[in-house]
């Protein structure tokens, strides 16, 4: 999982000239765990706390258990992801339970902080 070091370079990056237009002081109240304003800061987002990323993908595996889906999903713009296939968490655990393994699925999902990437809504794409 590379996704963090994608994020800092792009950061670091593309986003620089807004960071250093005037994002600096907002930082600070991101709660970001790496320490660095999030992407949707100078980009006329509506939020403090972490980006909503939206992505789409195909459920690889469901972990009713540890409530839990894997994704193979396509590139998420908020955070500067590329496609991958990773593990997310479920924030409501009774979403796993409308989803098939195989079934192509729009999602939203933060970082918030969390171990790992949370999911905040998903559902099938028709
Ligand atoms: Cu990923």
């Amino acid at each position: 999982m590379n996704h963090l070091s994608k994020r800092m370079t792009t950061l670091s990056g593309a986003f620089l000239g807004i960071i250093l237009a005037g994002t600096i002081a907002a930082a600070d109240d991101m709660g970001n765990m790496n320490g660095m304003p999030d992407m949707s800061s100078g980009m006329g987002s509506s939020s403090a706390s972490a980006p909503v990323g939206h992505g789409k993908g195909v459920v690889k595996a469901i972990d009713r258990k540890a409530g839990t889906v894997t994704i193979k999903h396509g590139p998420i713009r908020e955070f500067g992801w590329s496609g991958m296939t990773m593990t997310f968490t479920l924030r409501h655990r009774s979403s796993l339970n409308s989803l098939k393994k195989g079934e192509h699925v729009r999602f939203d999902a933060v970082q918030d902080g969390q171990a790992s990437t949370v999911i905040t809504k998903i559902r099938p794409v028709p």
